[in-house]
C-alpha cells in the first residue's frame, strides 16, 4: 500500500515536472523578446543619435596610411567619387604621423601614430586632386582623388 502510495506521488512529480517544463519551455518560445542592442533609455537615445549622425555622415570611406618597411602608402591610394557625394573619411595611422592633406581644396586632416580620425567631405567641384601626407611626401606617400 506504501509502495502505491510513494509510486503515485513520484509519477505525479514526473508529469507535474515535465508538463511544467514543457509549458515554459512555449512561453518562452512565444514571449522571449530579441535582445535589445542597448539595453537602457539613455543609451537607446544615443543610438539613435548615432544613426541620424551615420546617415549625415555620406558614404564611409577607410583609409590605411601606412608606413611598415619604411614603405609609406595609402591604401587605397586611389579614389573616385561623384560631384556632390558626401564622404566621410577614416583615415587610421600605422605607426607614424601621417596627414591627409588636398592643397587645392585647403584639407590637412592628421592622425598619429596607430590613431584614426574621421572627417567628413562633400566634393563640390569635379576634378582631380592630389593627396599627400606633408612627412611622407618625398617618399611616396601620395594618392589621386578623382571627383566626376
Ligand atoms: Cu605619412
Amino acid at each position: 500500500m506504501r509502495n502505491i502510495f510513494f509510486g503515485l506521488i513520484i509519477l505525479i512529480l514526473i508529469i507535474g515536472c515535465s508538463s511544467s517544463d514543457n509549458q515554459s519551455n512555449k512561453t518562452n518560445e512565444i514571449i522571449s523578446p530579441p535582445p535589445p542592442a542597448k539595453v537602457t533609455g539613455d543609451l537607446k537615445t544615443e543610438k539613435e543619435l548615432s544613426a541620424q549622425e551615420t546617415k549625415d555622415k555620406g558614404k564611409l570611406v577607410e583609409i590605411q596610411m601606412l608606413d611598415a618597411g619604411e614603405t609609406y602608402t595609402y591604401e587605397p591610394s586611389n579614389l573616385t567619387f561623384k560631384a556632390g557625394e558626401k564622404i566621410t573619411f577614416k583615415i587610421t595611422s600605422e605607426t607614424e604621423f601621417h596627414t591627409f592633406t588636398i592643397d587645392e581644396l585647403d584639407i590637412y586632416e592628421t592622425a598619429d601614430a596607430g590613431e584614426s580620425y574621421e572627417f567628413t567631405i562633400t566634393f563640390e567641384t569635379a576634378g582631380t586632386y592630389r593627396l599627400y601626407c606633408v612627412p611622407h611626401e618625398t617618399l611616396g606617400m601620395i594618392g589621386e582623388i578623382t571627383i566626376q
